[in-house]
């Protein structure tokens, strides 16, 4: 289990410590170091999600999304909605509004309520073409952590 993801199955809460930015994987354009959808969160069906997200990129602004999983994702995005309500950052396209470079912070909260295969998205321009993306699973099997 990855320490940042915490599963309390009395609760039924996760509460996942994703940080944009936090290896220099990927030109930081990255989840926790993961890019590429090369790792998947992964959460028991209708628990509480609690997404603290930090940007630790010194240079770019990011943001972050749980949506269908696209094979290829475009480089600008129009209008996308979460897959879950609450499932997404604020400003979450734009450039100079989402969550700032240097360690900036966001909290988002959501019910996995529907079992699944999504993904975890910044929606920046072009950073999601360019691999800024991980695999996000609802799981009705109770599994839960960090899939390779
Ligand atoms: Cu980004």
């Amino acid at each position: 289990m990855a320490d940042w993801i915490v599963v309390d199955e009395g609760a039924q809460t996760v509460t996942i410590d994703l940080i944009a930015g936090e290896t220099d994987a990927n030109n930081r354009w990255n989840f926790n170091g993961y890019a590429n959808g090369e790792a998947t969160v992964v959460v028991p069906v209708g628990f509480t999600v609690t997404v603290n997200f930090e940007n630790r990129d010194p240079a770019n602004y990011h943001s972050v999304i749980v949506m269908e999983p696209m094979d290829t994702y475009p480089p600008t995005f129009t209008d996308v909605e979460p897959t879950f309500a609450g499932a997404v950052t604020s400003n979450p396209m734009s450039m100079t509004d989402a969550t700032a470079p240097g360690g900036g912070t966001e909290t988002i909260t959501f019910t996995a309520s529907t079992a699944g295969e999504y993904a975890l998205v910044c929606l920046i321009p072009a950073h999601a073409i360019t691999g800024m993306w991980i695999g996000f699973a609802v799981s009705d099997s109770g599994d839960s952590g960090l899939r390779m």
